[in-house]
């Protein structure tokens, strides 16, 4: 406890409260006992594997519970001025052994499991990943957090507590099945459920026009329906700091005494309806093929801008400042378009509610949000139908409408832009039905804008949002992605961290990975032994796993080159050309005689990934590659050199398992096309070398690291734009040709199921230019097994990449944020140090 001016008079209880939780392993073994008892009901003497893993996590969320408190009062205390970090997508992975480490109690919850008949690894492994995200920007949502506690900034994540998260994968008969991942099955000990905290949120009715005591004339929204949010705390432990942040995720929930005319309908149809309020947050991406489901993502989004504004405007105004403020003391980050409806909402606040002048709440707004785009795909850029959006949000229509207008006006008068620059920047799209570009919105809304690696935000400048950078130079900056490296290297691999601490002579690199930078330079023989034996250790851990997963039916190779793909199944990703490439692998050694093949560099192939439900191409390829797999590692002349796995239901604890052991990675997008990638870094940090396209975030981690150290290959960005543009032809090359003749004839069963991924290379109708790079990437593999042939080299390229990393941590980024697009400042709460172990 901080405060003791603000301590009620009951000293001795408070100081109780302060005393009860001791650190030592008894106490920790108490807690946990009682946990036992009292929360979980549990008989004291059952000890049940899942219920010592919640009665850990029950004891260890108390103690944050008490770090997060003090971190609060400290903020207020300090007047801090916030960042509250929106997103749709948290993909936060497991907690428990992370936030132990943060917290620096592994020690005695290590030893009082043991107590307990126990071991931690065992435990750990229970609990289910918070699967709360689909992939990259949901994972930098999770690192983020990470290191905003950690750096000590004041800051908020928000988001949904949806009932589902990304669907389960399952693979019967080489095909993706999608089960739907009820991950609050056996409940999440980490959350605390906040009834006290519920918002109403409005949704359809009508606007009305009303006169104020001043006569003038006010517009005010009547939601014809309304829904309750309620808030679930997150503890978010910093790593050897006792600054403890909270996530914040809305749950919905009926409010029925809010819509009184629905008091007289029937109770079956209010039952209805208390059932769909409630789904409002049952599953991440609701399907978007129907005008119902199109509706039910907006809703989401809107759901959970409006509870989070009131949340922040709520804290905002403890401090009885005027909303002139306001950007003084919040930063509101959009993690990509799918908040920026918070943007009109905040409108709606400060006109409507606040009663403020259009441009001084217009002013306030734009100096409030920053906005961060996670990708170029045209098709990803979000767009809702006019219609729909005013029916949902008849006032939020008005204003989207008059930001619009005031926007273009004051382009068409300070700017001379044609008509076709000024429909390409305006928020609505003049199509039928008329559509509103979120990410205009976004971009208009807000101060700054960001792209996620240096060649994504050229991109951006040069060609999305070309209008824009010629409009407002300097808005749209860059801030390179990062990983954090508590999770993505001292959690994950921690023989690996022993060596480099053992190096450094201390961890301080866990919270300044730049340290690694200073090893450069002085490489040594023992360290490059340790880095050799992490691989082994990490290499034999997932062999292990494989082969459980497997019924003993894959037994991995451990001496063979393990080499990776793992993310998002997508086109412009090409797992395609990886496996088209492993095919050819197989025809080569199929060719060559029993000696010849015994000198061929061993392999084994990993994928991993999901493919959107309704993506029939991205399906194909994990049909293909499973199928491959198949057909590969039973021939008797090939598995003993050639192995490839699909590792179902790819999630974050399954990427821990997989980044340590890997030796190369792939991140072989067509160039232009990955945003930034977060997995080549954490790959690298692990001392993996990259097979990769100078795209996204691999362009400076090779630069950062070498190229030389690398396997780059392929078309570069304006390459990939030539050949789109020339609509140029590729030849096929000959040994594309005899793989593609290999699916054709059914080697890896009925040619029908990969038609849509071979027809369009025949047809050169390859947007993603598979044919062009594929020989390209069969050269940058052969360089890959000619430097495996020699360990030495290959080891020294491994450690000079892991050296390399020091900008690529998630802190690095942060610090930027804070700086360059915040303004917020650490505040660390003065108490006693405490070490990690
Ligand atoms: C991803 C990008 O595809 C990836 O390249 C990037 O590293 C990551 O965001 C974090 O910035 N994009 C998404 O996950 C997404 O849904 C709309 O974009």
């Amino acid at each position: 406890m901080l405060q003791a001016a603000r301590r009620p008079k009951l000293e001795k209880l408070w100081d109780l409260v302060d005393e009860y939780l001791h650190n030592d392993t008894e106490s920790i073994m108490r807690s946990m006992a009682d946990h036992f008892e009292y929360t979980l009901a549990r008989n004291k003497w059952n000890l049940a594997p899942q219920s010592l893993f919640q009665a850990a996590a029950y004891s260890l969320r108390d103690r944050m519970i008490e770090w997060w408190n003090d971190t609060q009062e400290y903020f207020y205390d300090q007047d801090s001025k916030r960042a509250y970090y929106m997103s749709i997508e948290f993909l936060m992975g497991r907690t428990l052994t992370n936030a132990l480490i943060s917290t620096g109690l592994l020690s005695p919850y290590y030893e009082a499991l043991k107590e307990f008949g126990e071991n931690l690894e065992t435990i750990a492994d229970l609990e289910h990943d918070a699967g709360l995200g689909s992939g990259g920007l949901g994972r930098l949502a999770a690192c983020f957090l990470d290191s905003l506690a950690t750096l000590n900034y004041p800051a908020w994540g928000y988001g949904i507590r949806y009932k589902y998260g990304q669907f389960k994968q399952n693979i019967v008969r080489g095909y993706q099945v999608e089960t739907p991942d009820f991950w609050l099955e056996s409940g999440n000990p980490w959350e605390i459920p906040r009834q006290d905290i519920v918002y109403k949120v409005g949704m359809y009715g009508s606007v009305q026009y009303v006169t104020r005591s001043d006569g003038s004339l006010a517009v005010k929204w009547e939601p014809g329906h309304c829904v309750g949010a309620v808030a679930y705390d997150t503890p978010i432990p910093g790593f050897n700091t006792k600054n403890t942040l909270s996530l914040r995720l809305w749950s919905s929930k009926p409010l029925v005494d809010m819509n009184p005319e629905e008091l007289k309908a029937d109770p079956w149809d209010m039952l209805r309806q208390n059932q769909a309020d409630e789904e409002i947050t049952s599953v991440l991406y609701p399907k978007a093929d129907s005008d119902s489901g199109k509706e039910l993502r907006l809703k989401q989004q809107y759901f959970f801008s409006c509870a989070t504004l009131q949340d922040i405007i709520r804290r905002f105004k403890k401090s009885n400042r005027p909303f002139a403020e306001f950007p003084d003391k919040v930063a509101i980050q959009l993690n990509d378009t799918h908040p920026t409806v918070s943007v009109p909402e905040l409108m709606r606040i400060l006109v409507d509610e606040e009663s403020l002048p259009w441009d001084q709440a217009w002013a306030i707004t734009t100096k409030t949000f920053g906005f961060t785009n996670h990708t170029v795909l045209p098709e990803a850029l979000e767009k809702w139908s006019v219609p729909m959006f005013a029916h949902l949000l008849p006032r939020h229509m008005q204003i989207v409408f008059e930001i619009n207008h005031r926007f273009l006006e004051e382009v068409k008068v300070k700017f001379d832009c044609s008509p076709e620059v000024i429909s390409r920047l305006s928020i609505i799209e003049e199509s039928n039905p008329q559509q509103i570009r979120m990410a205009n919105l976004a971009i208009v809304g807000s101060h700054t804008v960001n792209g996620v690696a240096r060649i994504h935000s050229e991109i951006l400048q040069q060609s999305v949002f070309a209008d824009w950078h010629r409009l407002w130079p300097g808005k749209i900056i860059n801030i390179t992605n990062g990983v954090t490296p508590r999770r993505w290297l001292y959690c994950c691999n921690p023989t690996l961290s022993s060596a480099v601490t053992k190096q450094l002579g201390g961890n301080a690199w866990v919270t300044d990975l730049s340290l690694l930078k200073d090893l450069r330079s002085h490489i040594t023989q023992e360290f490059l032994r340790d880095v050799r034996e992490a691989n082994k250790v990490a290499k034999e851990r997932l062999r292990k796993y494989v082969s459980k997963l497997t019924n003993g039916a894959v037994d991995l190779d451990t001496s063979s080159l393990f080499d990776t793909q793992v993310k998002r199944i997508h086109e412009y990703k090409r797992q395609l050309m990886n496996i088209l490439g492993v095919i050819h692998r197989y025809q080569c050694l199929k060719a060559l005689t029993p000696t010849e093949r015994s000198q061929q560099v061993k392999r084994t192939h990993i994928f991993a990934g999901k493919a959107a439900a309704s993506y029939q191409q991205a399906k194909a390829v994990i049909k293909l590659i499973n199928t491959v797999a198949d057909v590969v590692n039973s021939d008797p002349q090939t598995k003993d050199f050639l192995t490839v796995v699909f590792l179902p239901n790819y999630s974050v604890s399954l990427a821990e398992l997989i980044v340590p052991a890997t030796d190369l990675s792939e991140h072989i997008s067509t160039a232009g096309t990955e945003a930034s990638g977060t997995s080549n870094m954490k790959f690298a940090m692990n001392a993996g070398l990259i097979i990769g396209t100078l795209d996204g975030a691999n362009v400076e981690i090779v630069e950062a690291c070498g190229q030389e150290n690398h396997f780059i290959f392929g078309a570069t960005a304006p390459e990939v734009d030539k050949l789109r543009a020339e609509r140029q032809s590729v030849a096929i090359d000959q040994r594309l040709y005899n793989v593609l003749i290999s699916i054709e004839r059914g080697d890896f069963g009925a040619s029908s199921n990969y038609r849509w991924l071979i027809d369009p290379l025949w047809q050169g109708n390859d947007y993603y230019c598979v044919a062009h790079d594929f020989p390209l990437y069969l050269e940058a593999q052969q360089c890959v097994d000619a430097d495996w042939r020699t360990p030495d080299v290959w080891a020294h390229k491994t450690v000079l990449t892991m050296f390399g990393m020091g900008t690529f941590s998630s802190d690095h980024s942060i610090h930027q944020y804070a700086r360059n697009i915040w303004n917020i400042k650490p505040a660390r709460m003065p108490t006693e140090h405490i070490t990690t172990v």
